[in-house]
C-alpha cells in the first residue's frame, strides 16, 4: 500500500525526522530514501526531495557515505526494504561510490545522481556511477539531475498506485502545455 503524505523540505536534518506538523497516527515510514555523500550535495539533492513533496510522497534524506561511514550505509541499505521503502536515490560527487555500494546491499531500485564537483565538471562522478558491473544496476540520471531522479522515483512508485499515476499524467500534460506556449513568445 502506498502512503502519500506531503512533506516540505528544507535540509537533510529536517528529512531525517518525521515532519513535526504531522499527527502521530499519520507518521509512517518513508517510501523514498534520498542519500547523499555530504551535506555539500544538498543544494543539488534537495530538488529530488521537492519532487517528492510536490507529489505528496513521504521521503527521508540522509548524509551517508560509502567512504566515510560504510557501516551506516550497510545498515541503511540492508534495512530499507524492511522499513517499507520502495526506491532509493543516491547522489555523490567525485569518486562517487555511494550509489553503487547502496545497490550492492539492496534489491530496491537505486537511482544515482552524479554531483558536479569543483574539478572535472562532474564527469568523474558520472563515470563512477554509470558503468556498473552486470547484475548490479544503478539507474543513472544526468550530472546534477536530481529533479529527474525524483520524477523517476515517483514513476516507479506510480506503477502500483493509480492516484499517483493520475498526478503524473497531469504533470506531463502541464509540461506539454508549457512547451507549446513557448511558440507564442518565440522571436519576440
Ligand atoms: P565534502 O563536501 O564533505 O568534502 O564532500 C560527496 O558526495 C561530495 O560531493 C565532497 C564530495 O565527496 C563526496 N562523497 C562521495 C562519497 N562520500 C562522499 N562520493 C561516497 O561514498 O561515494
Amino acid at each position: 500500500m502506498i502512503w502519500p503524505h506531503f512533506v516540505s523540505c528544507h535540509s537533510p536534518k529536517f528529512f531525517a525526522q518525521f515532519p513535526p506538523h504531522m499527527p502521530k497516527e499519520k507518521q509512517i515510514q518513508p517510501l523514498v530514501g534520498i542519500l547523499m555523500g555530504s551535506d555539500s550535495d544538498w543544494p543539488i539533492m534537495k530538488a529530488a526531495a521537492e519532487v517528492c513533496a510536490q507529489f505528496e510522497i513521504f521521503c527521508e534524506a540522509k548524509v551517508i557515505s560509502a567512504h566515510r561511514t560504510p557501516q551506516d550505509l550497510e545498515a541503511f541499505a540492508v534495512n530499507a526494504l524492511m522499513r517499507g521503502m520502495k526506491v532509493i536515490i543516491a547522489g555523490a560527487g567525485g569518486a562517487a561510490h555511494l550509489p553503487g555500494v547502496t545497490a550492492a546491499y539492496t534489491t530496491l531500485p537505486v537511482i544515482g545522481v552524479p554531483i558536479q564537483g569543483k574539478v572535472l565538471d562532474g564527469m568523474d562522478s558520472l563515470l563512477s556511477i554509470v558503468q556498473m558491473p552486470p547484475g548490479v544496476p544503478v539507474a543513472t540520471v544526468g550530472i546534477n539531475g536530481s529533479k529527474n531522479a525524483g520524477i523517476l522515483a515517483i514513476q516507479i512508485l506510480a506503477t502500483g498506485d493509480a492516484d499517483l499515476q493520475k498526478k503524473l499524467m497531469e504533470f506531463k500534460q502541464k509540461l506539454a502545455d508549457e512547451s507549446r506556449a513557448k511558440n507564442k513568445t518565440l522571436g519576440q
